[in-house]
């Protein structure tokens, strides 16, 4: 089984050796990804200077974006022939040690593992506001999604690559935090079998967070109009989700077409998870 790891970074040099050297201790068999949006602390120094035959670093050219990162981990994961996609974030709130017992929840049939701090089990190190915002926000996802889960927002989860393609990948280009929960959505609504493990979400090691305060009221909007297409539309029974090459950047998997026949969007533009580049098709 060829295992995928990845994380993001950006401005995370207080972080970035430890976390390789600690999911290589975890899972030795596996290759690691990072992709990083040009980090000016220090993190691509320290990059370049950990040469590991199983490392792999993209350096896009700013910072375009948490959710994009992850689409184009998926896309890399896909072209590379992965079987097993393991996403986190890259401060150690995500304990390299557990990856091993994700991967174990990905039994046949089960298509997503999902990394929780509310289950049985789990653990979370915030405190005050930040704990009670992160409860009642996955609460009420359970509730308005109606989809069996205690955990919608953590970006660890193990993913089986053969059900990445089932997913509209053209739904999951929305900001922040929300793309997490967007994953879920789309993931239940395409048919893919989600499960989760319990999780110790401890506080992050060094650095800051990246994620603004005001990212809360973006992904309380983005819960209700998840809950309308949740609850009043119909996924599409046939997803296209073609590798397409990015002549810009030369990437050969990265540009995703929103505006192709299966697009909802009207006016949308393909996007360049790579370069992030946005327009038409022609251009791209
Ligand atoms: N490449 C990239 N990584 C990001 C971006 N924003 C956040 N990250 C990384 O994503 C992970 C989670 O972000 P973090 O700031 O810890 O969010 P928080 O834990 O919710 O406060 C960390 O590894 C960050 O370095 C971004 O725009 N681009
Ligand atoms: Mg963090």
């Amino acid at each position: 089984m060829k295992k995928l790891v990845f994380f993001a970074t950006y401005n995370e040099a207080g972080n970035v050796a430890s976390m390789i050297e600690r999911i290589t201790a975890s899972t030795p068999d596996a290759d690691i990804l990072v992709v990083d949006d040009n980090s000016k602390d220090g993190t691509l120094d320290i990059l370049e200077s950990i040469a590991r035959p199983n490392l792999k670093v993209i350096v896009r050219s700013g910072k375009l974006g948490l959710g994009t990162a992850h689409l184009l981990a998926w896309k890399y994961a896909i072209a590379h022939g992965y079987d097993v996609l393991v996403t986190m974030d890259g401060d150690h709130s995500h304990d390299p040690a557990d990856i091993p017992r994700l991967i174990d929840g990905l039994k046949p049939g089960v298509d997503l593992v999902i990394g929780s701090r509310y289950a049985k089990g789990g653990a979370c190190d915030y405190t005050g506001y930040r704990l009670r915002v992160s409860q009642a926000a996955n609460i009420a996802a359970r509730l308005l999604l109606g989809i069996r889960l205690t955990e919608f927002t953590t970006s660890f989860r193990v993913f089986r690559v053969s059900r990445l393609s089932d997913i509209d990948f053209q739904t999951l280009v929305v900001g922040g935090y929300s793309f997490f929960l967007a994953v879920i959505v789309q993931a239940h609504r395409h048919g893919l079998k989600l499960d989760e493990r319990p999780i110790h979400f401890h506080e992050r090691n060094a650095g800051v967070s990246k994620i603004p305060p005001l990212e809360i009221f973006r992904g309380m909007a983005n819960l209700l109009r998840l809950t309308v297409i949740c609850h009043f539309s119909t996924a599409s029974k046939v997803v296209h989700n073609p590798q397409l090459a990015c002549t810009r950047c030369g990437c050969s998997y990265s540009k995703l077409d929103l505006h192709g026949t299966h697009s909802s969007r009207v006016g949308a533009q393909d996007v360049c998870v790579n370069c992030g580049y946005k327009g038409t098709a022609a251009n791209l």
